[in-house]
């Protein structure tokens, strides 16, 4: 088995180096579709394996807990820094251990126990941490919740996007004391102004979750929220292509909360190899080269919705304008649920998630729909042609699903994709 080029030097460890080594193949043999991955170049990798996952650092630059911390400081320092810049914010925290952490501590440093917020429904396209019923969030802040338009055959106006019109009137009722903009699966544009103006209009604070499309914002493909939001929130691994984690954005007058909600209200010591990992990212992100790679990976989202529509499955909203094609299976095939054509397309090679669809008569465990993304296929040197075959590999897959000889043949035509497109030959040196 083929060894990945960043753990050579793990040497002591021979189950976990054999493990290392089968998640680089499947990674670098199968196709990796999930819109919410992708591939961290190695500088990346190598800040994130890297000496300073053994420092303690409670605090903030030149207000630590601990000794030692001054290389530490200007790591952190750095990293907010070059954040700060890329998206043109007051103040960054880059602590966050993830989105999820950010997104409570942002509640958690603007608002009370049991205040209203105002967010995108979890079954037409909301987080979790946008007040799921399992989640902490619903249990400590009272949610009321916006949905998308009905869908309509008629193709100039399809359909399921964010209802407007819905979130004026929910604001207006229940004057909620934040608005948050963002989703998790929505295959649009999501324009940061009209939320503003309605925020305005009864005085709520505006958050915005950028986790998805923190990177094609970065890359000027969507518009920044930064200007109209009073804070950002967002994943740094996503199509930021950054190291797993989170971070948060925000007005000047918002810093001081919302540092300390993050340490130490939600967190203790922050995690610098990460730190130092999401200053290399942010670096990458603010070159002219990431502005052409976020143009390149909406491209090659619209040409795999066309694509698989062409194959019959409806893109929900009708197409897309961003990273990800959210599919309705029901169209293609009414007996394929999203679990099962996550676990067919499992068998050849292509990894999706499962995900409800707005209006969805299954559960979230089983689901109508599949989730797509193109960010990580990109990174990896994919255009338009590449994304249309495999469309078309998809449907073989999911129409001859009963067939083990055809899965095969479309796990064989996947892996020499991959073979040509190796996320980790495309990088270079920076
Ligand atoms: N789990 C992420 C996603 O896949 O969209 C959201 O946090």
């Amino acid at each position: 088995m083929t060894s990945s080029p960043f753990d050579a030097w793990i040497t002591n460890d021979d189950e976990v180096t054999s493990l290392l080594s089968q998640e680089w193949q499947r990674q670098t043999t199968t196709l990796q579709l999930i819109a919410s991955e992708n591939f961290a170049s190695p500088a990346v990798l190598a800040a994130t394996g890297s000496i300073l996952t053994n420092k303690y650092a409670e605090g903030y630059p030149g207000r630590r807990y601990y000794g030692g911390n001054q290389v530490v400081d200007e790591v952190e320092d750095l990293a907010r820094r070059r954040l700060t810049a890329l998206f043109g914010a007051d103040h960054a925290n880059v602590q966050p251990h993830s989105g999820a952490n950010a997104n409570v501590a942002v509640y958690q440093a603007l608002l009370e126990p049991g205040d209203t917020i105002l967010a995108m429904r979890l079954d037409q396209g909301g987080h979790l941490t946008h007040g799921s019923p399992a989640s902490i969030t619903s249990k400590w802040w009272n949610f009321v919740s916006y949905g998308v338009t009905p869908r309509s055959d008629d193709p100039e106006n399809p359909g399921e996007m964010i209802d407007f019109d819905n979130v004026r009137e929910l604001a207006l009722e229940h004057r909620p004391k934040m608005i948050l903009a963002g989703a998790t699966a929505y295959s649009r544009l999501i324009d940061p102004a009209p939320f503003r103006e309605i925020a305005d209009e009864i005085g709520a604070l505006l958050m915005f979750d950028s986790a998805h499309v923190a990177g094609l914002i970065a890359g000027g493909s969507h518009p920044n929220p930064v200007p109209y939001a009073d804070v950002v929130a967002f994943t740094t691994h996503k199509t930021l292509r950054g190291p797993r984690g989170g971070a948060i954005l925000c007005r000047e007058e918002y810093a001081k909360k919302i540092d300390s909600a993050v340490f130490p209200g939600q967190q203790g010591g922050p995690l610098e190899h990460a730190i130092a990992a999401k200053a290399v990212s942010f670096k990458e992100a603010a070159l002219p080269s990431f502005a052409t790679y976020t143009e390149q990976i909406v491209a090659n989202a619209k040409a795999f919705g066309a694509a698989l529509a062409k194959e019959g499955f409806r893109n929900v909203s009708g197409g897309t304008e961003n990273h990800m094609v959210l599919l309705d299976l029901r169209e293609f095939d009414e007996e394929l649920t999203g679990k099962l054509a996550q676990e067919v397309l499992d068998r050849a090679g292509i990894t999706t998630n499962r995900n409800t669809i707005p209006d969805d008569p299954r559960s979230p465990f089983v689901t109508s729909g599949l989730r797509v993304g193109s960010a990580a296929q990109t990174t990896a040197g994919m255009k338009e042609g590449e994304f249309e075959t495999i469309a078309t590999l998809m449907s073989r897959a999911l129409r001859h699903r009963d067939d083990d000889a055809i899965v095969t043949e479309v796990r064989a035509d996947v892996a020499a994709m991959c073979a040509t497109f190796n996320p980790y030959a495309n990088f270079t040196k920076q």
